[in-house]
């Protein structure tokens, strides 16, 4: 069962999960969410390439790369959420499936983090459920590929 290769798109700070803020974001690091995002890809006949970077032009490049050649997108851009017009706009050009997640609920946080620029430009968004929300994004990302 061969279903592609799934994007794991990780934006600014991701690469600080575990270090700080762990009453917000959990102990996990980001290689705990990726191996909790292989594993269950694999399950599911998905492979797996992961690109974090801290600048918002790196990110629309991983998404033009993924053009014609992925599947699908699993995406937390971390703050870049919430402004990165650019990467919107990337991903609206991009094919496949493309869900949104998210460690913490930026919608119970400050009024800035209320507002997603993916969120209109993905087939849904999982928020609030740490570690559990990137396995279920994986299988969101399945579901939506055998449609
Ligand atoms: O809840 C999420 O997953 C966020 O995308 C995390 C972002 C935040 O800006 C979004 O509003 C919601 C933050 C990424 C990690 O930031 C850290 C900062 C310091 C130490 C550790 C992580």
């Amino acid at each position: 069962m061969a279903n592609g290769i799934l994007l794991v798109l990780s934006g600014p700070n991701l690469n600080l999960l575990g270090e700080r803020q762990p009453e917000v974001y959990g102990h996990d690091t980001l290689d705990d969410h990726l191996a909790v995002v292989e594993a269950a890809a694999a399950a599911q006949g998905l492979d797996v390439e992961h690109v974090q970077s801290n600048h918002e032009g790196e990110l629309v490049d991983a998404v033009h790369g993924a053009r014609g050649r992925c599947s699908a997108i699993l995406v937390n851009l971390g703050a870049l959420t919430h402004y990165a017009w650019s990467v919107h706009d990337a991903l609206a050009a991009f094919e496949g499936p493309v869900v949104e997640v998210h460690l913490s609920t930026p919608a119970a946080r400050e009024p800035w983090r209320h507002t997603s620029v993916v969120a209109p430009v993905a087939d849904g968004t999982i928020a609030g459920l740490g570690a559990e929300g990137y396995r279920l994004a994986v299988e969101a990302v399945a579901t939506l590929l055998a449609r």
